[in-house]
């Protein structure tokens, strides 16, 4: 009787354990939408707005509308912030948005992590007054484009992770008004990306860190309550 209920436990235990192997799947790719924003993030209760969208992925925007400040502030009164999960490394950051505006209205900062409630901030080291966006730089008014950061010359922002877990970003405009459809946060993505969305679900890709439906709302969901990192159904 004794063998076969060690048998049992011990199956039980490697399954467990393969399970929470699984849930932990490398995840070098995030995507944050405007429907993250929404569902999993948090906006300022001024400034900021939704906006129903046909270009936009899923239909859905972000929109800065006041409250631009520049340089950035440590308490702004405009802002989104989500957290997410991601593997150490390096990441390229691209951002789908649009201005209906000029030059002078296509502009956000990015911080991550510890610089959040600081003036501290992620650009390009060269040109860091930029910050990120600065679509009218280099495209028409209404058009969604990916970009990373428009002033010729045109640069490649990037962030590093020193750690794999849970980060926050949080965005500020240094300009307004604009739209944000889509943020990308790539380890391999160093080009610029096609004009359309990025795909919610897409081949060899990892999109799990910011879906609604995916695993990481439950790890998200335990992380936050204080327990251990998720077995996922
Ligand atoms: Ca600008």
């Amino acid at each position: 009787m004794r063998a076969p209920r060690l048998l049992i436990c011990t199956l039980m235990a490697l399954c467990v354990v393969s399970m929470a192997a699984s849930s932990f799947a490398a995840i070098t790719e995030v995507v944050i939408s405007a429907e993250t924003i929404r569902d999993y993030g948090e906006t300022s209760p001024q400034n900021t707005a939704f906006a129903r969208d046909a270009d936009a992925s899923n239909g859905l925007a972000f929109q800065f509308i006041g409250g631009a400040a520049n340089p950035p502030v440590a308490d702004p009164t405009a802002y989104w912030q989500v957290e997410f999960w991601c593997d150490e490394g390096t990441y390229y950051i691209w951002a789908r948005g649009k201005s209906d505006g000029n030059t002078g209205t296509d502009a956000f900062w990015l911080q991550f992590d510890n610089q959040i409630g600081t003036t501290e901030h992620t650009a390009d080291p060269d040109f860091l007054g930029r910050g990120l966006g600065n679509w009218r730089d280099v495209f028409d008014a209404g058009i969604y484009k990916w970009l990373s950061q428009g002033v010729p010359p045109l640069t490649v922002v990037e962030w590093t992770a020193r750690e794999r877990g849970l980060h926050v970003i949080r965005s500020q405009p240094r300009q307004q008004p604009h739209n944000l459809d889509q943020l990308l946060l790539s380890q391999d993505q160093d080009e610029q990306p096609d004009d359309d969305p990025w795909p919610t679900e897409f081949p060899r890709k990892d999109p799990r860190a910011v879906e609604s439906k995916g695993k990481l709302a439950t790890t998200w969901g335990i992380l936050k309550s204080g327990g251990q990192p998720a077995v996922t159904r």
